[in-house]
């Protein structure tokens, strides 16, 4: 049957996909449709590169939790990132500390928060998860088990970070950009933005999801955002679907945020207005400072259907499955409908 809804859906995205056309030549036609498993989608434009290395698992039938953990490790190897893993900016005592957690489809979680010298956080996170009675380590301690699992500690401020940290000592003003964490980011750089979330479903229908970050830039030494923290940045549930977050995560956090997109597509919201309703809550809680900051969701559901929304115009977020590997789309978002 025709459904005039679905149709009006994909009409829009792939109207955006045109937008975005330097990453994919993707036309109307060819578009990904929801529910061809399996699939990984993953916040931002570094999510396509992080998607291909997921999908190497998943295209072999391997499960989505090593998909996620796989493809999250892309960007926090990139050196040219500076808002996940290694090479990310310091806080405003020029440390790095790393965020992450890991969920699977049994609802095991692990995570660790402000976590230093240790460059893929996200691997620590699973081995919290399948090491350790505990769902998350903080600080010296999650460095401690890295160390205790054979991890290597490493420095991971480069003199690039350090040279940009210095610059904003100057000022020393901490005022989060909208979908900038870096007010020193290098021109020309594509790689402007924040926080991966991934979120994969593997030939078995099992939903993974992992979210990693070093977090907002130049925070207070300790500041630990949403990102690590399970039900706020990441929340899986194998019966429903898997939600993420970006953006400032105290306002996450505030909202229990990816666990209300999870519990709201439980009620049957779509992942896209599962994602609207729980941005609409956040914008209802704090009108006036809304308009300044930037919160985005992505979702998928147990179908493989995905949505995402934000406050902000400017969050983008990468699909890949068996038919395009690249795929960027805008999310939308409250502003960009308002004006
Ligand atoms: C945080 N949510 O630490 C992360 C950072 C981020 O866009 O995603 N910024 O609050």
């Amino acid at each position: 049957m025709f459904n005039r809804r679905k149709f009006l859906r994909i009409s829009a995205v792939s109207a955006s996909i045109t937008a975005l056309s330097k990453y994919s030549t993707v036309k109307a036609a060819d578009l990904i449709a929801p529910g061809n498993l399996p699939i990984v989608i993953s916040t931002w434009d570094f999510g396509i590169a992080a998607n291909k290395e997921a999908w190497k698992t998943l295209a072999s039938g391997g499960r989505a939790l090593d998909a996620v953990e796989a493809g999250v490790k892309i960007p926090e190897a990139d050196m040219n990132n500076h808002t996940v893993g290694r090479a990310g900016y310091p806080d405003r005592d020029g440390h790095v500390t790393l965020d992450a957690c890991i969920m699977d489809e049994f609802g095991n979680c692990g995570s660790v928060a402000a976590m230093e010298n240790i460059a893929h956080p996200i691997t620590v996170a699973r081995l919290v998860m399948e090491k350790t009675p505990h769902v998350m380590l903080v600080g010296d301690g999650a460095t401690q088990f890295a160390v205790e699992q054979g991890i290597k500690k490493e420095k991971l401020l480069t003199p690039e970070s350090e040279e940009a940290w210095k610059k904003w000592l100057v000022k020393a003003e901490y005022s989060p950009k909208i979908n900038i964490e870096n007010e020193q980011r290098r021109p020309g750089s594509k790689y402007n933005h924040d926080t991966i979330g991934m979120l994969a479903i593997d030939v078995k229908g099992n939903i993974s999801g992992a979210c990693t970050t070093s977090g907002m830039a130049f925070k207070l030494h300790g500041r630990v955002g949403d990102s690590p923290i399970i039900g706020a940045g990441l929340y899986v549930d194998n019966e429903v679907g898997g939600a993420t977050s970006t953006g400032v995560g105290e306002e996450v956090i505030r909202n229990v945020g990816s666990f209300l997109v999870v519990e709201l597509m439980r009620q049957g919201y779509s992942p896209e207005d599962a994602c609207k309703e729980a941005v609409n809550r956040i914008i209802k809680k704090k009108p006036v400072a809304a308009k300044n900051l930037q919160v985005g969701f992505l979702a998928i559901n147990k179908k493989g259907e995905y949505g995402a929304y934000a406050i902000q115009e400017g969050f983008s977020f990468a699909v890949c499955d068996s038919k395009k590997q690249d795929l960027l789309i805008p999310g939308k978002s409250f502003y960009k409908e308002s004006k």
